[in-house]
């Protein structure tokens, strides 16, 4: 999840998708705007960061995980796989696969052509002898991969519990695309961080460092920089809590006092308490990721977790 922006993110270049997301998401009650838009140049650092903090155990984990098990999960699925990233592939756990798994192809898919690229080429480095298909393509639909690796089996890969960024409905859309873009014989390694108790789950959202806070914060001056806005960012506070009922971390924006601003022009107001929610985040007991994977069209066939139960690996097949 971790990206490598190229360009400035300077107001003459607005995401027209962004500008949309934003004017459309403080209108709505409650307010919300997707958590895609943290990652620009700024966001993309600071999430670096995130990853490093004492309180964010999911990246180490799953990087401990991902080490562990990935002779076993060659043995499971064969070599000469073509291996099928969602998202760009710029984190450290993609060469740990590519490593291990002998990949006859690898291919990562994201909607950004720019990460895409920019991560494409530093794994072309460290891996000259791989054959990379990278695709510029959203893939919450389903994709006609390369001709070229039309006739490998695939092993789709999807990393960094990304997946707790969306509904449990459109994670099952997802995970039915997946299915759709990989095709027959294709296999899953897929990584969902788990439930645990909040007094672990919120620190990891609201470090004592304030990085997540402002990761959080970023949002409003990415829109202030792209979308010539003039939220007073010093009158919010980041807020992350746990929703038991529905087993995820939200992270909103809280207002601390009444404001008044402009987005694109548009007047906006919110009072004190107020909150633009930025993020859900999911998280899976390993029951509960089974049937999200069989919901998917998936069926679960291996599973492993770190000595404490933190977070959870899982292999599917189609
Ligand atoms: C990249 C979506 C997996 O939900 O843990 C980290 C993003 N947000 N801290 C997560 C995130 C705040 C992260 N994912």
């Amino acid at each position: 999840m971790l990206k490598p922006e190229i360009e400035d993110g300077q107001a003459s270049l607005a995401d027209p998708a962004f500008r949309a997301d934003v004017v459309s998401g403080l209108a709505r009650r409650p307010r919300a705007i997707p958590a895609r838009w943290f990652y620009d140049r700024r966001g993309s650092e600071l999430f670096e960061q995130i990853t490093d903090l004492p309180e964010y155990y999911p990246t180490r984990t799953e990087t401990a995980i991902l080490e562990t098990i990935c002779s076993e999960v060659t043995e499971r699925v064969g070599k000469g796989r073509a291996v099928v990233e969602f998202g760009s592939g710029s984190s450290t756990k993609t060469p740990i696969l590519l490593r291990c798994a002998d990949p006859s192809a690898y291919v990562p898919i994201d909607i950004s052509g720019d990460f895409l690229r920019a991560s494409t080429r530093v794994l072309a480095e460290r891996f000259p002898d791989l054959s990379m298909y990278p695709v510029e393509a959203d893939f919450m639909r389903p994709i006609a991969l390369p001709a070229a690796v039309a006739d490998s089996p695939k092993l789709g890969f999807f990393p960094g519990s990304t997946i707790g960024n969306m509904t449990p409905l459109m994670a099952t859309d997802l995970l039915r695309a997946m299915r759709a873009s990989l095709g027959e014989g294709a296999m899953l390694l897929i990584g969902m961080d788990r439930i645990k108790a909040a007094d672990v789950l919120v620190p990891a959202y609201d470090d004592a460092a304030g990085v997540t806070a402002a990761f959080n914060l970023n949002l409003l001056e990415r829109i202030n920089r792209e979308l010539c806005g003039d939220v007073p960012v010093a009158a919010f506070r980041h807020k992350a809590v746990w929703n038991d009922d529905r087993a995820r971390i939200e992270m909103h924006l809280e207002a601390t006092r009444d404001v008044d601003f402009t987005v694109d022009g548009r007047p906006f107001a919110m009072a004190a308490g107020d909150t633009i929610h930025t993020e859900n985040s999911h998280k899976y007991g390993a029951r509960d990721a089974r049937i999200l994977l069989r919901a998917g069209g998936w069926t679960p066939v291996a599973e492993w977790t770190d000595p404490d139960g933190l977070f959870g690996v899982y292999l599917a097949e189609a």
